[in-house]
C-alpha cells in the first residue's frame, strides 16, 4: 500500500504534467499567476416580452410589444482549490438591477440543486444586474418600482430567477482548475458625464487627480483560462455608462449596449482556437451614477437648438421635458437602436482589443485564497465617525424634488405627488397614492439639504415602499477585489470607495507583498437607487435626489465596507453577524397585471398563418418582413428557445441560423382584436452585407396559443421561400 505521502507527490507529479502538456501547445500562453477553480455559465432570462412596463425609465407607457434580443444571465464563479467554502459566484443579469425578491428565488432555487450546491449562499453570492432599461420589469421586492409595472408578475420573476439559477448550475458544473487574469484599457467615446454641474461641486484637487475625466473611462477586464488545455473559458469585464442607448419609447426587449456588447463578444470568439466551447463575455456595470451612453450631450427637442441648462437640465419652458440627450446615431429615429449598436462596439473593441494583448502583457491573479463576506445593515439612522472625528449618520430611505424630473437620458413620465400625466389612469396609485406619508422631523432634518418629495423609508404599508435594510458585500480572490455595491454610485463616489478599499486592503496586508486592485460592480443585490458623494448631494440633481439614505450615505457605505474588510484576509475564517433580514415582498405584493384570456385566429385562418409573404428575392442590406397569425408569447415563454428564426436551405436541408438571440431578428407582437383575442406577429430580418450569406432562405415562427377553455397549445409557422443575394 502507497503511504498518503507517496498518492500526494504522485497527484503533484500528474498535475505538473497537465502543465507540461499545456505549455506545450503553441498558441497558449500560460498565466504565470495560481490557480484556482473556475466555471462560467450562461441562461436565458427573457420574461414576458409584451404587456409588461419596461423596467428603468418608470416610464407608465413603456409596456413591450416585442423582443429584439434575448436576455441573459452570465454567472462567473471562482474558488479556492480544495476548499469548497472559499468560493465565489459573480452573476450578471441583463435587466435594471439586482433585487432583494431575485436574490431571494435564486439563493432558494440554488439550495434546491441538492448538496453540492450548500457551499453557495448569502455571503458568496453576487447578484448583479448590468442596468439595463429594455427589459420587463414587474419583479421588484419593494412597492416604489412596482408602481409604473401596476406590481409584480410571478412570471417575470420566476424568468430571471429560474435562468439565473441554470446559469450558476452550469458554471457550477464547468468548474475547473485554471488561472486569472488582468488588464486595463480606455474607452473614451462610449460614455460622459450627464451631471456634470453636480461633478464640479467635488473638490478641485480632488478632480485634479483624474484629469479631465468626469467619468471614469477604464475598462478592467478578468480572464478565465483553463489549466488542462490552456483555452479561455470566459472573460468577466466592468465599465461605466448607462444601458440607455435604446430610448423610453423602445418597447422591444434587448440587452441594451452591455448585452450587445457581450453577444459581440461571445460570437467573436466562437471557433476561436484559443477559446474554449460556451465562452461567456460578461459585460458588468461600474460607477454608472452619473454617466451617459448619450455622447453628443444633452439638447433641447423644442426647436431652440439649445443645450439644456447646465445646473438644471431645462430648456426655454422653464422644464426638462424637452431635453433629451443624444447618442451617436441620435439622427436615425431608430429608438436608440443605431446608437446602441455604436456603445456596444466601442465597448466590445475595448474589451476585445485588451483581451487580444493579454497575451503578451497582463497582470496574474496571485495568492490562492479566495474570501467573501456579506451582512445585512439597516441603513435607518446608522451613527459613525467621518476621518475628522465628526459624527454623522445615515438615514430613512427618501427621494427628493428632482427624482421626478427625470434624467436627460429621460425625462421623468409624470409627477408622483401632482400625480398630473400617467398618474390618473394608474389603478395602483390610485390604491396606494393615498398612503403617501409625509417624513417625520427627525427624517427631514437627517435628509438636508434634500426637500423630501417621496418618503419611502418611512412608509411600511401596505409594505415597504423601498429598502431600508441593504446588502454590504465584497470578495476577494488573489490580489483582486470586488466590491459589490447596491446601488448605482457616481464617478466621484466610486473612486471614493474603491481608493478607501484599497487603502485598507493595503494597510491589512489583505494581499500580501502584491498591490491590491479593486473594482466595484453594481447596482446589485438590492436597488437603493443612487450613491452620490456629500458634494454631489448638495446639488440636488437627480442623482443626488435619488440618493436614498441621505448626506452620509457614500461615507457611511464606505464604513460599512471597511468594516467587513478584515473577512477578506487569508487568515480568516469567520464571517460577520448576518444583521436584519430584509422584508419578503413576493407573496404580499399587489398586482394589477392581468393574465392572457384567450387566443383565436379568425375565420380561415389558423395560429400561424402567414398573412404577409416574403418577396421573392431580396438584396443583402434590405429588411425581410413578414406577418404571421398570433398568439400571445406570455403564453409560453420558449426560454432557451426561439420565438422567431431564419432558417438556411443548405443542401437539401433546412438549418436554423438566426434566433430571438441576435439582434438583428426582430418579433413583433400586436393584439389585433382585444374581444375575440386575435393577434399578429411580425418578423423583421435586417439583413446585412457583411454578415450574412448569399442563399435560399425561410422564416419560421413558433407560438403558443391559449384557448378559452384548456391548455396552452404549441404551433408553427414558416413561410415560403426566398432568395437573398
Ligand atoms: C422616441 O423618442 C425620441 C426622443 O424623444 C423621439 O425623437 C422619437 O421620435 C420617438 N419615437 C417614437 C416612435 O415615438
Ligand atoms: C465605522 O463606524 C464605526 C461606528 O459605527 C466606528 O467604530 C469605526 O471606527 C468606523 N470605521 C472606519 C474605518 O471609519
Ligand atoms: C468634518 O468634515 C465634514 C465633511 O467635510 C464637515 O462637514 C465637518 O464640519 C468637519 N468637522 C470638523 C470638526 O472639522
Ligand atoms: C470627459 C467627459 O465625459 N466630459 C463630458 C461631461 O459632460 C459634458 C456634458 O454633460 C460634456 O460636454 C463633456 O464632454
Amino acid at each position: 500500500m502507497w503511504s498518503w505521502a507517496t498518492r500526494f507527490l504522485l497527484a503533484l507529479l500528474g498535475l505538473a504534467q497537465l502543465a507540461l502538456l499545456a505549455d506545450a501547445l503553441p498558441n497558449y500562453k500560460r498565466v504565470a499567476g495560481d490557480r484556482y477553480l473556475i466555471g462560467v455559465g450562461k441562461a436565458d432570462i427573457t420574461g414576458p416580452v409584451v404587456e409588461i412596463n419596461f423596467a428603468g425609465y418608470a416610464n407608465t407607457e413603456q409596456i413591450g410589444t416585442g423582443l429584439r434580443q434575448r436576455i441573459y444571465a452570465r454567472s462567473f464563479i471562482i474558488g479556492e482549490i480544495g476548499k469548497p467554502a472559499n468560493r465565489f459566484v459573480y452573476t450578471i443579469l441583463d435587466t435594471m438591477s439586482g433585487d432583494t425578491a431575485v436574490r431571494r428565488g435564486i439563493l432558494e432555487g440554488v439550495a434546491a440543486l441538492g448538496s453540492g450546491y450548500s457551499v453557495y449562499g448569502q455571503s458568496n453570492v453576487a447578484i448583479t444586474g448590468t442596468h439595463s432599461h429594455s427589459g420587463p420589469g414587474a419583479w421588484f421586492n419593494y412597492l416604489l418600482p412596482q408602481v409604473t409595472s401596476l406590481g409584480f408578475d410571478k412570471q417575470a420573476y420566476q424568468a430571471i430567477v429560474d435562468g439565473a439559477v441554470l446559469s450558476i448550475q452550469r458554471a457550477h458544473e464547468s468548474l475547473q482548475e485554471g488561472y486569472l487574469d488582468f488588464g486595463t484599457t480606455r474607452v473614451d467615446d462610449a460614455n460622459i458625464n450627464r451631471s456634470l454641474y453636480a461633478y464640479l461641486a467635488n473638490p478641485a484637487s480632488e478632480r485634479a487627480q483624474y484629469g479631465d475625466d468626469s467619468v471614469d473611462k477604464t475598462l478592467t477586464l478578468l480572464r478565465f483560462q483553463r489549466a488542462s488545455d490552456g483555452k479561455n473559458v470566459g472573460v468577466l469585464t466592468w465599465f461605466p455608462v448607462h444601458p440607455t442607448s435604446m430610448l423610453g419609447n423602445n418597447t422591444h426587449v434587448t440587452g441594451d449596449n452591455k448585452g450587445l456588447a457581450a453577444y459581440y463578444f461571445e460570437k467573436s470568439v466562437k471557433g476561436d482556437s484559443l477559446a474554449a466551447d460556451g465562452f461567456v463575455a460578461g459585460f458588468s456595470q461600474a460607477n454608472v451614477g452619473d454617466t451617459s451612453p448619450n455622447v453628443l450631450g444633452a439638447w433641447c427637442d423644442d426647436g431652440s437648438g439649445q443645450q439644456c441648462d447646465f445646473q438644471t437640465s431645462a430648456c426655454a419652458d422653464g422644464k426638462s421635458q424637452a431635453c433629451h440627450g443624444r447618442g451617436p446615431e441620435f439622427r436615425a429615429l431608430d429608438l436608440g437602436v443605431s446608437s446602441c449598436r455604436v456603445i456596444a462596439q466601442r465597448q466590445f473593441n475595448g474589451a476585445k482589443s485588451l483581451y487580444n494583448s493579454l497575451s503578451s502583457s497582463s497582470t496574474p491573479v496571485v495568492g490562492s485564497s479566495v474570501r467573501t463576506f456579506h451582512y445585512f445593515q439597516d441603513m435607518r439612522y446608522y451613527t459613525f465617525p467621518l476621518a475628522n472625528g465628526t459624527q454623522v449618520q445615515t438615514c430613512p430611505a427618501a427621494l427628493g424634488h428632482s427624482f421626478a424630473a427625470g434624467t436627460s437620458d429621460w425625462p421623468g413620465a409624470f409627477d408622483f405627488t401632482q400625480g398630473d400625466s400617467g398618474a390618473p389612469n394608474n389603478p395602483f396609485w390610485s390604491v396606494v397614492g393615498g398612503l403617501l406619508k409625509v417624513p417625520s422631523a427627525a427624517q427631514k432634518k437627517c435628509q438636508e439639504p434634500k426637500p423630501v418629495l417621496l418618503n419611502v423609508g418611512e412608509m411600511e404599508t401596505p409594505y415597504a415602499w423601498s429598502p431600508n435594510i441593504v446588502d454590504i458585500q465584497a470578495f476577494r480572490v488573489g490580489q483582486f477585489i470586488i466590491i459589490v455595491a447596491p446601488g448605482e454610485a457616481s464617478t466621484m463616489a466610486g473612486r471614493r470607495w474603491r481608493n478607501a478599499v484599497k487603502t485598507a486592503a493595503s494597510s491589512l496586508s489583505l494581499t500580501g507583498s502584491v498591490e491590491p486592485f479593486v473594482v466595484l460592480g453594481g447596482p446589485a443585490n438590492t436597488y437603493s437607487h443612487y450613491i452620490t458623494t456629500p458634494e454631489e448631494y448638495a446639488i440636488q440633481r437627480y442623482e443626488g435626489a435619488s440618493t436614498l439614505f441621505g448626506p452620509w450615505a457614500l461615507p457611511g457605505y464606505i464604513n460599512l465596507t471597511l468594516r467587513g474588510l478584515p473577512y477578506l484576509s487569508p487568515s480568516s475564517t469567520a464571517s460577520p453577524p448576518a444583521g436584519p433580514s430584509p422584508p419578503d415582498n413576493r407573496e404580499r405584493s399587489l398586482s394589477f397585471i392581468t393574465g392572457v384570456v384567450m387566443d383565436n385566429a379568425p375565420p380561415g385562418k389558423s395560429f400561424g398563418s402567414v398573412l404577409t409573404a416574403p418577396a421573392v428575392s431580396y438584396s443583402r442590406g434590405a429588411v425581410v418582413s413578414v406577418t404571421f397569425q398570433g398568439a400571445n408569447p406570455r403564453n409560453n415563454l420558449r426560454l432557451e428557445g426561439t420565438f422567431a428564426a431564419v432558417e438556411k436551405l443548405e443542401g437539401s436541408t433546412w438549418k436554423q441560423v438566426l434566433s430571438d438571440e441576435d439582434w438583428r431578428l426582430v418579433y413583433t407582437w400586436k393584439r389585433t382584436n382585444g374581444l375575440l383575442g386575435y393577434s399578429t406577429v411580425t418578423i423583421d430580418w435586417e439583413t446585412s452585407a457583411t454578415e450574412d450569406q448569399a442563399g435560399t432562405y425561410r422564416i419560421r415562427y413558433n407560438g403558443d396559443n391559449k384557448p378559452l377553455i384548456g391548455g396552452v397549445q404549441s404551433f408553427t409557422g414558416v413561410t415560403g421561400s426566398f432568395t437573398l443575394s
